[in-house]
């Protein structure tokens, strides 16, 4: 699909660092502007970090109106995204519920969908008969431990294959001239009078007058390396998916007050997510402790599910800010730019990602997109508080 190790040159016009969707969309997107001279590095084997861990739910159905507007870009991205790649992405857009339990996520969530219609996003509250049609597997009983009230109801949100969404960038990537280097990790940046020149790996170095840092789960360590300080925090996120069933659910289902989120795939395994680890840590271990909670709460939600069998459980890790939004675009050192901080949220925003790094590395101005996503926000204390359209509570 790719070359399987493109020639280490000495200099290239941009560095990107990380081999995920976001990294691979924005080596593509720059190609579309003309920018063909880039090398991606990864450590590790392409989509090995948060593009491959992640549980492949995409959504735009978030609190603020920047947020909102940010991932309903990408999410229009991604549903032409197969076409331009050619490449099937197994896109399931079949409706995404987030569970109200309380009077409290009641309010929260008829605010999250009056932002929601503001911007045209179809996104609305509904009530438990609703709810019931929609996914006949869910206990939405009024005796039920946590009864479920209503919720907000997302019809564009869905899933889609996140290891195709990677290879089909990196093939298009590839195709138009960009190098991508696997097992090739950074390891220094080098600076000079405030200018990015280049970076030094575990192969050698690299000359760049422009590197991009979108790594997820690292990116404190690679930041740090050009001298530049973000707020950011790294925790681990589980997940967990069971063998195979016949098709029951076609929504994407998720209950902040049961810490849990499932979806069907395409093969008919469900895939369950939770909170973040509640501590920082880079450990990508599994816990019982995590597997434990999850079935009770997900038999909480759907008891009949009580004799499936868990097939297998792994880890990524979430960069988390302060505000549960991105940091994006350039940095106090000039031509050292970030894609960071995406918490929970990175994998829904790979696209529009892409496309407005790109433009910023081009064009050397920042896309109104992004404009409220700047690391100066943390100065100046105008943060863009996303912690209420989380998944679940982290
Ligand atoms: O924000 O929808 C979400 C999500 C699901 C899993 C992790 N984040």
């Amino acid at each position: 699909m790719w070359r399987p190790r493109a020639e280490l040159k000495g200099a290239y016009d941009v560095v990107v660092v990380g081999g995920g969707a976001h990294g691979l969309a924005t080596a593509y997107e720059l190609t579309k502007l003309g920018i063909t001279n880039v090398a991606v590095l990864e450590k590790s084997y392409i989509g090995s970090g948060a593009a491959g861990r992640n549980t492949t739910i995409l959504r735009s159905n978030y609190r603020t109106p920047e947020g909102a507007r940010f991932y309903d870009a990408s999410l229009k991205l991604y549903e032409q995204l197969a076409g331009e790649l050619d490449f099937n992405l197994l896109f399931s857009q079949n409706g995404h519920l987030t569970l109200a339990h309380s009077d409290r996520s009641v309010f929260v969530m008829r605010e999250r969908a009056e932002v929601n219609q503001l911007l045209g996003i179809d996104s609305r509250f509904i009530g438990p008969d609703e709810v019931r049609a929609l996914a006949p597997a869910m206990q939405v009983h009024p005796d039920a431990t946590y009864p479920i009230i209503g919720a907000l109801y997302h019809p564009p949100g869905g899933i889609i294959r996140h290891d195709a969404v990677v290879w089909g960038y990196a093939r298009a990537a590839d195709a138009y001239g960009v190098h991508m280097h696997q097992q090739t990790e950074v390891t220094a940046i080098d600076v000079t009078d405030g200018q990015v020149t280049g970076v030094q790996t575990n192969r050698g170095l690299i000359g760049a007058p422009i590197v991009v840092n979108c790594t997820a789960g690292w990116s404190t360590l690679i930041t740090d390396m050009a001298g530049v300080q973000t707020p950011i925090q790294t925790f681990p996120l589980q997940a967990a998916v069971t063998e195979p069933v016949r098709p029951f659910l076609d929504t994407v289902v998720v209950s902040g007050t049961l810490h849990v989120y499932v979806s069907q795939t395409d093969r008919g395994e469900l895939v369950f997510g939770a909170s973040v680890d509640p501590f920082a840590s880079y450990s990508m271990r599994g816990s019982l402790d995590f597997v434990e909670g999850l079935a009770g709460h997900v038999l909480e939600l759907m008891p009949p599910l009580h004799k499936m069998r868990l097939l297998r459980q792994w880890s990524g890790l979430c960069d988390m800010t302060p505000d549960y939004s991105p940091i994006m675009g350039p940095t106090p050192v000039k031509g050292f730019y970030v894609d960071v901080g995406w918490g929970t949220y990175g994998f829904k925003a790979g696209p529009v990602s892409g496309e407005a790094m790109a433009e910023c590395i081009a064009t050397q101005r920042t896309p109104e997109i992004i404009s409220a996503f700047g690391l100066q926000r943390f100065t100046d204390g105008e943060l863009v508080g996303e912690k209420g359209a989380a998944a679940v509570g982290h």
